[in-house]
């Protein structure tokens, strides 16, 4: 797979997505860098980043058990270590479960909408 060349951590972010990608990379290396491959976070790292940074979401990261799971979920080809790819697949799946949860809570009040747009899918075959 080619990289695109992305600058963006040489760059002051202008804007509060841009800064927030920088976040999600200056923590994941703050951490990926302790131990071992300074690109990838084993065991013991990845306890760390969840306690420290994930405490409030993830409140059972303590459990030796629940890092276990997280691990074996996230490491998508079974090397034991969590990469950065592997990791921003964890902080999507969190973002989309609070989005989720955004969307439940019954503060703003919207008229249903019935009929959701079907799903239009045109394949050129
Ligand atoms: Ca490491
Ligand atoms: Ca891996």
């Amino acid at each position: 797979m080619p990289r695109s060349k992305c600058d963006v951590m040489s760059k002051e972010p202008s804007t509060n997505l841009e800064s927030a990608m920088q976040m999600l990379i200056k923590t994941f290396h703050k951490y990926s860098g302790k131990e071992g491959d300074k690109y990838t976070l084993n065991r013991g790292e990845l306890r760390e980043l969840l306690t420290e940074e994930l405490g409030n979401y993830l409140g059972n990261a303590q459990d030796k058990d629940a890092v276990e799971r997280v691990m074996n979920d996230l490491d998508g080809n079974n090397d034991g270590e969590v990469d950065f790819t592997e990791f921003i697949i964890l902080m999507g799946a969190l973002t989309v479960a609070c989005n989720d949860f955004f969307l439940d809570s019954p503060a703003p009040k919207k008229p249903e909408s019935k009929g959701d747009a079907a799903t239009t899918e045109e394949k050129k075959e």
